[in-house]
């Protein structure tokens, strides 16, 4: 069922804290306060919040580097992950994973990945971990379009198809591979297509807007559960910001990214609301309470302490 009005300013309240979390993260990082990289989802929350709204909070999820929205959308506290990226002991990963490894099982968040296409098989994993102990969780794993050239991207696949695993693999095609625009390294850039060759039920759909999203990985969701097997959804959206901190941006220029910041998923949601009969005044109201969110969960993080020295050697394999 598609998301009511109601559902439509939560999400669009969503949106707006992740978006604003990626800002202050940005701020903290040119402040020196953040160590390690940063990979903005600035432009991408659509598919996050769409994505994730889709699952229930026991369904698993795996995500990228350019996690911070989707761990959030799929219920991570925000002073939790503010902390984690401060590097506080009251982060989620107990400040010694970083932007990279947000993780919180108890939300279904098996954790973000700094390998390109590594989540996809874990998320397989957890797919088929739940068929075998025949629940009805299913597992979304989110990707780049960098990461559909990966030989473990096609043996998941295989894999996936052939045992009907409750497995949503959401692709999300921002054009780019860190520098590398998609199309100088692959010839046929539509990645859904890869899908439908292992006979997998395969759609391309506009990530940016977030009812499509939401209303197809809601279907993806029912066809997973009900055990007829895995679907790829490539969400095509766009990077706002750079890859990474410090990104010189000399691969596209500054009209194409000025146009895709009219077809941003939070503006375009936000004319939706005030055509379901919002008033700007909301809109500036949802603003103001997610500074609010961001500033409290900031303040939580800077007051938390480090980990000390002995928690190096827990949670720890070897
Ligand atoms: C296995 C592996 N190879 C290379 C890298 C370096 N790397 C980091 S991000 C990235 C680009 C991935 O692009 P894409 O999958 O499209 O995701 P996006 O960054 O656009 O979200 C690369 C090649 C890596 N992290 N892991």
């Amino acid at each position: 069922m598609s998301l009511t009005s109601e559902r439509l300013q939560d999400a669009y309240r969503q949106m707006l804290v992740i978006r604003k979390f990626e800002e202050a993260i940005r701020s903290l990082y040119q402040a020196g306060k953040i160590r390690g990289s940063f990979h903005p989802c600035v432009g991408q929350e659509a598919t996050a919040v769409g994505g994730c709204w889709a699952l229930r909070q026991d369904d698993y999820m795996t995500c990228t580097y350019r996690g911070h929205g989707q761990a959030i959308a799929k219920g991570l506290s925000i002073h939790a992950a503010m902390a984690e990226m401060l590097g506080k002991a009251t982060g989620c990963s107990k400040g010694k994973g970083g932007s990279m490894h947000f993780t919180d099982p108890s939300v279904g968040l098996l954790g973000a990945n700094a390998i390109v296409a590594a989540g996809i098989p874990h998320a397989a994993g957890a797919a088929l971990a739940s068929q075998l102990q025949k629940k009805d969780n299913v597992a979304l794993a989110f990707f780049g379009e960098g990461a559909v050239n990966q030989g473990v991207f096609f043996e998941t696949l295989n894999l996936a198809v052939i045992w009907k695993l409750p497995l949503i693999l959401v692709c999300e095609n921002n054009l780019y591979s860190e520098m590398t625009p998609s199309h100088e390294t692959t010839l046929n850039v539509e990645t859904y297509k890869r899908a439908e060759a292992f006979g997998i039920e395969a759609v391309q759909i506009d990530g940016n807007d977030l009812e499509w999203m939401y209303d197809t990985v809601e279907r993806a969701v029912s066809k997973a559960r009900a055990g007829e097997g895995p679907i790829y959804i490539e969400a095509m959206t766009y990077r706002l910001w750079g890859h990474m901190m410090g990104d010189p941006e000399i691969y596209r220029t500054k009209e194409e990214v000025a146009k895709a910041h009219e077809n941003e998923p939070i503006l375009r949601l936000g004319r939706r609301l005030i055509a379901l009969g919002c008033s700007e005044a909301d809109l500036a109201r949802f603003n103001s309470e997610a500074e609010v969110i961001i500033a409290d969960a900031l303040q939580f993080a800077e007051s938390s302490p480090v980990p000390e020295p002995a928690d190096a050697f827990t949670d720890v394999f070897v």
